[in-house]
């Protein structure tokens, strides 16, 4: 493609140029430092975790960065071999290329630390993506960061070994919700089907990411269901933990992962929200987690949480507030209204 044809009205390369753009670096360069999101979730995990296993497999020298304070992993992602951890910027780190996976913008993210990198290459999936790399591969298309990964192993010529194709099945299956999710397409499955060749053992996975739950966390999710909250003849369903629901629970921040999926499931609901109260391990202490979810293309949940400093995908997305719950919902439900009942442009 000519120069021209490769590059879009908003000035962004295609996808196809910036693949070939990543591909000659993790060529050419010989020392990486990968980072992915804050609270990482089972793709920028596995997605760190496959990109090191690939990296060291061509011979790099390569360095996974992970915050403090997302350290220890929550529980079902402890099974992931953390090889060449840091938690700091190393000391060449202007000599290293820097990878960050899933990582939709880097503004409130620890991992600014790594700005200083040689190169930086942003591998991401969300539309929203604030292209704040030397090299933004950002693919909406892919169901997860995972799934792209996945993609330049075999760019590379790379074949997985079991332990590396287990990590970006684990992306695949928790960013598509086990393939429900409307971001599961054909390529989801052929993905899947490329790394059970491989020799991921579905049925072990499946039993370390959904069962083995510590008893807390159920306890947390019974205190979710028994106070959900529904406005707007359900459009919005709602629950909100605080930092005492999480004490009662003896459970752990990362336990609420996963209610939101039962708020969603409710009939006539149209946007799932889970509030939940930051504890002081999560320095935020007065503050507000807000996980959404769009039931269907109606409303664009990036769109509400954007409006309050956070982003993500049009149907799961989230940020963080200082708002307290009253006005909190009352923005929650205004901003839904606005998209799903707009007022009629004046005449
Ligand atoms: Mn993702």
């Amino acid at each position: 493609v000519s120069e021209e044809e490769s590059i879009d009205g908003a000035g962004i390369e295609s996808t196809e140029v910036t693949r070939e753009r990543v591909l000659e670096r993790i060529r050419e360069d010989s020392r990486f430092v990968l980072a992915a999101h804050e609270g990482p979730d089972g793709d920028a995990l596995g997605s760190l975790v496959a990109m090191q296993g690939l990296l060291t497999a061509l011979g790099k020298d390569s360095r996974m960065f992970i915050a403090p304070e997302d350290l220890p992993l929550p529980y079902e992602y402890r099974f992931f071999a953390l090889d060449g951890l840091i938690q700091a910027p190393p000391a060449d780190i202007p000599q290293r290329t820097v990878v960050f996976l899933d990582c939709g913008n880097i503004d409130r993210n620890s991992a600014i630390v790594l700005q200083e990198g040689k190169h930086l290459l942003n591998i991401d999936h969300h539309h929203d993506n604030t292209r704040f790399g030397t090299v933004d591969h950002v693919v909406p298309d892919a169901s997860c960061t995972a799934e792209i990964v996945w993609d330049l192993m075999h760019g590379l010529g790379v074949r997985p070994t079991p332990v590396l194709a287990r990590a970006l099945y684990v992306g695949l299956i928790t960013d598509t919700g086990r393939f429900m999710y409307e971001n599961t397409g054909p390529r989801a499955h052929e993905m899947a089907a490329d790394l059970i060749g491989a020799g991921v053992d579905v049925q072990d996975v499946y039993r370390r990411l959904y069962e083995e739950m510590p008893p807390a966390k159920l306890a947390l999710l019974a205190l979710a269901l028994s106070q959900i909250q529904r406005f707007d003849s359900g459009e919005l369903t709602l629950a909100a933990l605080s930092a005492e629901d999480f004490q009662h629970a003896s459970a752990q921040d990362s336990y609420s992962e996963g209610i939101i999926d039962h708020l969603r499931s409710i009939q006539g609901t149209k946007v799932a929200a889970l509030v939940r109260e930051l504890s002081d391990s999560e320095r935020g202490s007065g503050r507000r987690k807000v996980s959404l979810r769009a039931t269907d293309d109606d409303v664009d949940v990036s769109l509400i949480a954007r409006e309050q400093g956070g982003g993500g995908h049009r149907r799961a997305a989230g940020f963080t507030t200082t708002l307290e719950l009253e006005p909190l919902i009352a923005f929650l439900r205004g901003a839904i209204a606005a998209q799903l009942h707009p007022a009629p442009a004046p005449a």
